[in-house]
Order: structure tokens, then C-alpha cells, then sequence
């Protein structure tokens, strides 16, 4: 199959990257606004709604997740949900005003069985909506890749999550490199990377820094980058783990939106522990998607109405 996507060839450094993440605040805000003016819609912010088409009993470590089997977060497990189930969500967020649909699997990978036939259904219905479809349901193979594009999938995501140095910390089940393969089967396709990371994990400034080195030199650069906070979620291995400075996720939108221009910047989990001040300068660093709905995937997000009434205060309109 062609590679369609624009390709980037000059690798930017970590220095470069580093220089821009420690610049004073308010110049780093202003060259990202700068920057969004120049590729992004203004006042616009796409809305998108997730699903956990089949939750927990997750054979892997991940540390901040609390749908790893081994750690007691009392979620609900279940196995993939059944079409209408996931149509009928679908429909909401459509009328909440979603233009993306995102199903969520806690899957080390994707099955070879028949249950990848069904996902390949739930896409085919889901983008008869009219909407974006997105899918996260772990690592993946070439062939299902070449499949789920046929289906209709808009965008696979896939985050990178941290740096490669700090990775090891948070997971042990698999490797960076597996992840940078299923984003290059996911790239090789034809259909969008989304990757991005979660702040807050412990990890320091050099590590945010390196994600978004990885993130930018993605050839071709990811076209949706999400920015989670940790939700801590009792019963996981990081449930103490200390608060992240509400500046430093400022400044990684910010450079995140320097170096990957073209990328919607999503404002992800996390955003019901922020004050409406601290998401409004995350609008202005160049964050430019939020997830909408009561429920993340397993955990709690702001309503659809407290996300309106978000909007109508700062006239952003929904993309
Ligand atoms: N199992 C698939 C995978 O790991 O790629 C897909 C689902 S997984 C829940 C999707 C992403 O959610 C993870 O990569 C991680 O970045 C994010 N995530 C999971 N738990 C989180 C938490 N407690 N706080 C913030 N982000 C979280
Ligand atoms: C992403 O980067 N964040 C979303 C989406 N991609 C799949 C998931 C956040 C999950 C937060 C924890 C939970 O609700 O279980
Ligand atoms: Fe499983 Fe994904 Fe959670 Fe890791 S992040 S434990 S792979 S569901």
C-alpha cells in the first residue's frame, strides 16, 4: 500500500525542543498561540466521546491503569459490548455534539478471532454515523491495520505515554519499541497516529520533554496528540503519587503545539481536577480537542452540560 502522508525530514533535537519547553511562560504561550493561529481553526475546539467497548481483566502492568488485572480498583469488567450498545452511545455523543467516537479495549492486543471481525464491524456502523472513528485497543498487526483502514477507521490511538528511559518505571509487559511498531503498522496503513502521553506519573521535566522529541520526529508527525493528567485511581501502583505542577502541563501543550503544528492537541484525561482558568490557558497554549461525557473510560470526566457551559463562557464553538 502507498504511503499517502506527508513526510517530515529534518529531525528536530531534543536541545531545540528543550529550549522552547524552558522559555519564559508567557513567551512560550504566545509563540504557541502564534503558531495555532497560523495552522488551526481559532475559538474552535473538536469534542470527542469515549466508549470502553470491553473493560478491565487487562493482562498487562500499566501502573496508572485501573483496568490492569492486577491491581484491585473494584471497575467493572465485561466483555465486548454488543453493536446496538455502542451505537446507541454513539448517537448521544453525536447529539452532544461529537464529531469524533472513540472505543477503548483493554487488550494487551488485538485478538485474532472473531471478536476482531466485530470490531471491524463497530467501525464500519460507527463512521455510517458521520462521525470520526478513533480505536485504542492496544498493539496491533500489520494486516489488521491494512483491515481496519478498509473498515472506515479514521484514527488508531496509541500513546507513547512517557519517555523511553522512564517507560520501564511505569510498565513492564512490553516495550517502547513494540509501541513505536504498532504506530508504524498504524502509519503504514494510512490511518492517523494518535499518540500523545500522561503527565504526572512522576516523571520530571527531561522526560516530558524527550516524549515530545519522540512525539515531533514521528515521520509523519502525529495527527492528534492527547495530553492526559494522571487520575489517580485507588488500588493502582501510582494512587499517592504527587500532583503535577499545573504549568508544566501548560508547557507541554504549548511545545507540543510549537513542534507538532498541524496536530490537534487534545486536553484529555484529567480535566476534572483543573480549575476552568487552568483549562482556559491549555485552550491558549494551543490545545484545541477535550473528551466530552460523564465517563472517560473507566473514570469520571466534567458533564456535557458543565463543558457547554464552559464553552458559552469563553465563546469557544465546538469543531
Ligand atoms: N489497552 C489499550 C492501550 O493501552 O493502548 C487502550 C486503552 S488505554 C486505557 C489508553 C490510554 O489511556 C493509555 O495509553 C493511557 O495513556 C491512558 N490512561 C489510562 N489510565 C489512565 C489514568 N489513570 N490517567 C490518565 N490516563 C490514563
Ligand atoms: C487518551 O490518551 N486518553 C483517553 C483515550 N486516549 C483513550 C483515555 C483516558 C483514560 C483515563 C482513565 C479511565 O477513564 O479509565
Ligand atoms: Fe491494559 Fe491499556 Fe490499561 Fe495498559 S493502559 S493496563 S494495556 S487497558
Amino acid at each position: 500500500m502507498l504511503k499517502t502522508k506527508e513526510k517530515v525530514n529534518k529531525e528536530i533535537s531534543y536541545d531545540e525542543i528543550k529550549t522552547v519547553y524552558e522559555l519564559p511562560l508567557l513567551d512560550l504561550v504566545f509563540k504557541a498561540q502564534t503558531i495555532h493561529r497560523e495552522y488551526q481553526p481559532l475559538n474552535k475546539v473538536q469534542l470527542c466521546t469515549l466508549s470502553n467497548i470491553k473493560s478491565g481483566a487487562c493482562p498487562e502492568d500499566c501502573m496508572y491503569c485501573p483496568q490492569s488485572a492486577r491491581y484491585d480498583t473494584g471497575i467493572e469488567a465485561y466483555g465486548l459490548l454488543p453493536l446496538e450498545e455502542v451505537l446507541k452511545q454513539a448517537r448521544l455523543a453525536k447529539e452532544n455534539g461529537a464529531t469524533r467516537f472513540c472505543m477503548g479495549a483493554a487488550w494487551r492486543s488485538i485478538p485474532q478471532n472473531d471478536e476482531f471481525e466485530k470490531i471491524l464491524i463497530l467501525v464500519k456502523e460507527v463512521s455510517r454515523l458521520d462521525m470520526e472513528v478513533c480505536c485504542t485497543l492496544g498493539m496491533l498487526t500489520q494486516e489488521q491495520a491494512y483491515k481496519l483502514k478498509d473498515a472506515g477507521l479514521t484514527a488508531y490511538n496509541h500513546n507513547l505515554d512517557t519517555s523511553k528511559e522512564f517507560y520501564k518505571e511505569i510498565i513492564t509487559t512490553r516495550t517502547y519499541e513494540d509501541r513505536l511498531k504498532t504506530i508504524n503498522c498504524v502509519s503504514n496503513a494510512g490511518i492517523q497516529v494518535c499518540s500523545g502521553g500522561i503527565l504526572g506519573l512522576g516523571e520530571g521535566t527531561k522526560d516530558r520533554i524527550q516524549l515530545i522529541y519522540t512525539l515531533a520526529n514521528l515521520n509523519p508527525q502525529p495527527e492528534s496528540v492527547p495530553i492526559n493528567v494522571l487520575v489517580k485511581v485507588p488500588g493502582t501502583p501510582l494512587q499517592n503519587k504527587d500532583e503535577i505542577e499545573p504549568l508544566e502541563l501548560v508547557r507541554a501543550i504549548a511545545t507540543s503545539r510549537i513542534f507538532i503544528p498541524k496536530a490537534k492537541v487534545r486536553l484529555s484525561a484529567g480535566r476534572l481536577s483543573m480549575t476552568v482558568e487552568l483549562q482556559t490557558l491549555c485552550f491558549l497554549a494551543g490545545a484545541n480537542s477535550i473528551f466530552t461525557g460523564e465517563k472517560l473510560l473507566t473514570t469520571d470526566n466534567p458533564s456535557f452540560n458543565a463543558d457547554k457551559e464552559l464553552f458559552k463562557k469563553l465563546k469557544i464553538n465546538p469543531m
